[in-house]
C-alpha cells in the first residue's frame, strides 16, 4: 500500500517493541451488560486487532475479578458460596467475550494459584523495601461471628431517609453513600449482633509521598496525550492531595496477607486485581512458550489500560504507584478510559433490570455480533456519556450495514457473476486498481484510519473505514458498468475490477470492528485464509474465481426491535415492583381498627360470586352496577369502582361478596350486599377472590 504511513512519521508508532494491552477486569459477581463492553472491552479489542493488523507483537489479556466485597455480597443474595458466584460468572462472562470475537490472548481469573502467589510477592516486595506504613485503627467487630465486619455487612438505619436496612457503605433507597458510623443501631448482617469497635492493623501505601512523582509522570508528561476526562480526573485527584490507602483488609475471601500474624486479612480488592493483569500475562507465556518479563519490565513495550471512567483513580494513581514503588515495571502509556452509556433514557443497572446484558443478546441475535460491535462502536462514549436506544440500534444497521456497505458488495458480487461468470480477467495480468484517483483516495483513508487508531479515537476510525464504502458506492454509481458492459464489455470489467480490489481493502480495514463480516468477505472474493495484515497487496490473478454472493447483513424489522423495547421494561418494572410496594407499606397504611368479637366476625356471611353481568350506572362516575351469581340467588350490587375497571372486562370474574348487608338504594337501584376489594395505599384496587375458581355460593371465613 503506498505512502500511507506519512501522516504518521509524527505519531512515532514505532518506537515500540511490543504492545501490552489490558481490559478492565471484571468483577464476577454477576452478568456484565452492554454498556461495559462499550466502554472497556471492544475499544481493547479493536485495538489490539488494529496493532496486530500492522503486524506488532501484541499481548491482549483481561480475567476475571474474583475477590472482594462484591463477590461475598452476591454470595450472600444467592444463598450460596463465593467460590460457586465466581465459578458461575466467570464461565458466563468468559463465554459472551469468546461469542462476542473480543480477539483475548487470554482470560484468566484472579483465583488461580498464579495470581494468588504474584499477588503475594508484589505484596512481599513492596513490604521488605519498606514502602508500606502500617497503621492500627478501630474497626467494626462482631463477636459472635468473631469477625470484622466488612461496610457491607453492617445494617441500620439511614439517617437520610429512615430506611432501616440501609448498609455501611450505602443506603439503597435514598442512594446516600454512608460510613457505618452514620447508621442508627448499627447490627451485622451476619448474627445480628451490634457491633463493636475494635483496634486492627492494617497495611497502607502511602500515596501521598509519590505527588512528587505523579506530577511529573501524568501533569507535565501526559497533558498532551491523554484523554481530557483522564487527565482532568487525574489532576483533580493530585491537586486534592492524596493520602495514605490501605491495601489490606479484614474479610476471609481473598488473597492471604503474606505476613506473619495477619490472620483473617487479605489483600484490598484493588491490590490485587490490577497485578491480575500480569498474572494473566504470566500464564499466557507459560502456555505459549513466551517470556512474560519483557510485556511489563521492557521500556519499550507500550502498555495501555482499557477500562470505564469509575476505574480511572485506580489504573491511573494507585497502580502506577505500586508499580512505581516496585521498581523494575513500566507503567503504563495511556489509559484511554470512557464514559458512561445510557440505554433508553436513562443509566445502564444491572440490579434495576435496566440493562441488555451482554448474555441476553446474544440469546436474542446469535447472528448479529457484528452488528452489535459496529453500533458499539459507531456511539462510543469516548467523550462524553452516550445513549443507547433500540430504534437508532436499527437504524444504523439498516440504513448503514445494509444499505452501505452491504450494499455495495452485493452489487459488485452479482455483477461479477452475471457478467463475468465471477471470473476476474484482467487484460493486463496482475493488477490493483487501474484508476489513479481511487488509489490515491484509498491510501489517504488508509492515513486517517492508523492516525484514528494511534489516538484511541475508535468511532472515527470506524467511520473512515464506512468512508471506502461510501467511495464505492460513489465509484459504482458514476461507473454505470450494468449500461457500460451493452456496448464496451471491457470498460465494465475495469470498473467491478477496481470494485473488487476497494472490496479487499475493505475487508482488510474492516477485520477489527466487524471480524465475521470481514471474514465473509474475504470467502466470497475468494481470498486465501490467513492472517490479514495492513500491508498485504490486494491484486487478483488473471482468471481469478470468485464464490457465490452471500448475504452480510438483513433488515431489522419494527417488531423485533419492539419486544427487544417491552422486554426491557417488563424487566425493570419485574425487579422495581417490590420496592415500590414496599415504601407504600411503610409509608401510607391506616393503622388497625378498633378489635370486634368473633361473634361479630362470624355474623358476617361473605360468599364467593361469579359476575355475570356488568354496565356504567347512567349520569355517575363512579359506579358499576353488577349482576352477581351468589350461588344462592342472582342478585344486584351497586359498587363504586367504575374508574377502575371497564364494565365488560369484569364479566366472568370470581368476588367475594357480603351477602347479609342491608340492602340499600343507590341511583334509584337496589343495591343487595358488597363485593369486597382490596385496595393499596396508592388507591388501586383489586377483587378479592379465591386463588383458583370455586362453585358460587361457597362461604368464606
Ligand atoms: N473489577 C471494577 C469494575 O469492574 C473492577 C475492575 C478491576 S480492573 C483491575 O468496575
Ligand atoms: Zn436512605
Amino acid at each position: 500500500m503506498p505512502n500511507y504511513n506519512k501522516a504518521l512519521k509524527t505519531l512515532e508508532t514505532q518506537k515500540y517493541k511490543r504492545y501490552t494491552i489490558t481490559a478492565a477486569l471484571p468483577y464476577a459477581n454477576g452478568p456484565k451488560h452492554i454498556g461495559h463492553l462499550a466502554g472497556a472491552y471492544i475499544p481493547a479489542d479493536l485495538y489490539a486487532r488494529y496493532l496486530r493488523l500492522k503486524k506488532r507483537d501484541v499481548v491482549f489479556v483481561c480475567g476475571s475479578d474474583e475477590h472482594g466485597t462484591a463477590i461475598a455480597n452476591q454470595a450472600m443474595k444467592e444463598h450460596t458460596t463465593p467460590q460457586a458466584i465466581i465459578d458461575k460468572y466467570h464461565t458466563l462472562i468468559k463465554d459472551c467475550f469468546e461469542k462476542l470475537n473480543i480477539s483475548l490472548d487470554i482470560y484468566h481469573r484472579t483465583s488461580s494459584q498464579l495470581h494468588h502467589e504474584t499477588a503475594q510477592e508484589f505484596f512481599t516486595d513492596l513490604n521488605s523495601k519498606g514502602d508500606f506504613v502500617e497503621k492500627v485503627s478501630e474497626q467494626y467487630f462482631d463477636e459472635e461471628a468473631n469477625t470484622f465486619l466488612a461496610d457491607r455487612y453492617i445494617i441500620g438505619t439511614c439517617p437520610n431517609c429512615g430506611n432501616d436496612h440501609a448498609y455501611g457503605d450505602q443506603c439503597e433507597r435514598c442512594g446516600t453513600s454512608l460510613s457505618p458510623e452514620e447508621l442508627i443501631n448499627p447490627h451485622s448482617a451476619l448474627s445480628g449482633a451490634k457491633p463493636i469497635l475494635k483496634p486492627t492493623k492494617h497495611w497502607y501505601l502511602p500515596l501521598n509521598e509519590y505527588e512528587p512523582f505523579l506530577k511529573e509522570w501524568i501533569l507535565e508528561g501526559h497533558a498532551k496525550d491523554w484523554k481530557t476526562n483522564v487527565y482532568g480526573q487525574c489532576k483533580s485527584w493530585i491537586d486534592g492531595g492524596l493520602h495514605p490507602r490501605a491495601v489490606t483488609r479484614d474479610l476471609d475471601w481473598g488473597i492471604k496477607v503474606p505476613v506473619a500474624g495477619a490472620d483473617g486479612k487479605v489483600l484490598y480488592v484493588w491490590f490485587d486485581a490490577p497485578i491480575g493483569y500480569i498474572s494473566a500475562t504470566k500464564q499466557w507465556a507459560i502456555d505459549n512458550n513466551k517470556d512474560w518479563e519483557p510485556y511489563w519490565k521492557d521500556k519499550d513495550t507500550k502498555l495501555v489500560h482499557f477500562i470505564g471512567k469509575d476505574n480511572i483513580v485506580f489504573h491511573c494513581i494507585v497502580f502506577p504507584v505500586m508499580l512505581k514503588a516496585q521498581g523494575t515495571f513500566i507503567l503504563p502509556e495511556n489509559v484511554p478510559a470512557n464514559e458512561f452509556m445510557n440505554l433508553e433514557g436513562d443509566k445502564m443497572s444491572t440490579s434495576r433490570g435496566w440493562s441488555i446484558e451482554m448474555h441476553e443478546y446474544l440469546n436474542d441475535f446469535p447472528d448479529k455480533i457484528d452488528e452489535l460491535r459496529y453500533y458499539l462502536t459507531a456511539i462510543a462514549p469516548e467523550t462524553s456519556d452516550s445513549e443507547f436506544t433500540w430504534k437508532d440500534y436499527q437504524a444504523r444497521v439498516n440504513n448503514e450495514l445494509v444499505a452501505i456497505l452491504g450494499n455495495f458488495i452485493n452489487r459488485v458480487m452479482v455483477l461479477m457473476h452475471k457478467f463475468f461468470d465471477g471470473k476476474v480477467n484482467s487484460p493486463s495480468g496482475d493488477l490493483t486498481f487501474t484508476d489513479e484517483s481511487l488509489n490515491t483516495a484509498v491510501s489517504q483513508i488508509y492515513d486517517e484510519l492508523e492516525v484514528s487508531f494511534e489516538t484511541y479515537k475508535f468511532r472515527q476510525a470506524q467511520q473512515n473505514v464506512m468512508e471506502l464504502a461510501r467511495l464505492g458506492n460513489r465509484y459504482l454509481t458514476e461507473q454505470e458498468p450494468w449500461k457500460t458492459f451493452k456496448n464496451d464489455p471491457e470498460e465494465a470489467r475495469k470498473a467491478l475490477h477496481n470494485c473488487l480490489v476497494l472490496i479487499g481493502h475493505l475487508a482488510t480495514c474492516l477485520q477489527p470492528f466487524l471480524p465475521t463480516t470481514s471474514a465473509k468477505i474475504f470467502d466470497m472474493i475468494n481470498w486465501p485464509a490467513g492472517t490479514v495484515t495492513f500491508d498485504q497487496e490486494i491484486k487478483f490473478a488473471d482468471g481469478h474465481q470468485l464464490n457465490p454472493a452471500s448475504l452480510l447483513f438483513a433488515k431489522i424489522e419494527d417488531d423485533v426491535i419492539q419486544t427487544q423495547i417491552d422486554k426491557l421494561k417488563a424487566k425493570a418494572d419485574s425487579l422495581a415492583a417490590p420496592e415500590v410496594a414496599e415504601e407504600v407499606v411503610e409509608t401510607a397504611l391506616t393503622p388497625a381498627k378498633e378489635n370486634i368479637n368473633y361473634d361479630q366476625f362470624a355474623a358476617m356471611d361473605i360468599r364467593v360470586g361469579t359476575i355475570v353481568a356488568a354496565e356504567k350506572v347512567a349520569k355517575t362516575k363512579k359506579l358499576l352496577k353488577l349482576t352477581i351469581d351468589t350461588g344462592i340467588d342472582t342478585r344486584t350490587v351497586v359498587s363504586g369502582i367504575a374508574e377502575h375497571f371497564e364494565a365488560e372486562a369484569i364479566i366472568g370474574k370470581q368476588v367475594s361478596i357480603l351477602v347479609n348487608l342491608e340492602p340499600r338504594e343507590l341511583k334509584g337501584i337496589l343495591s343487595q350486599g358488597m363485593i369486597l376489594m382490596a385496595e393499596n395505599a396508592e388507591g388501586k384496587l383489586e377483587f378479592v377472590a379465591p386463588a383458583s375458581t370455586m362453585p358460587p355460593g361457597s362461604g368464606i371465613k
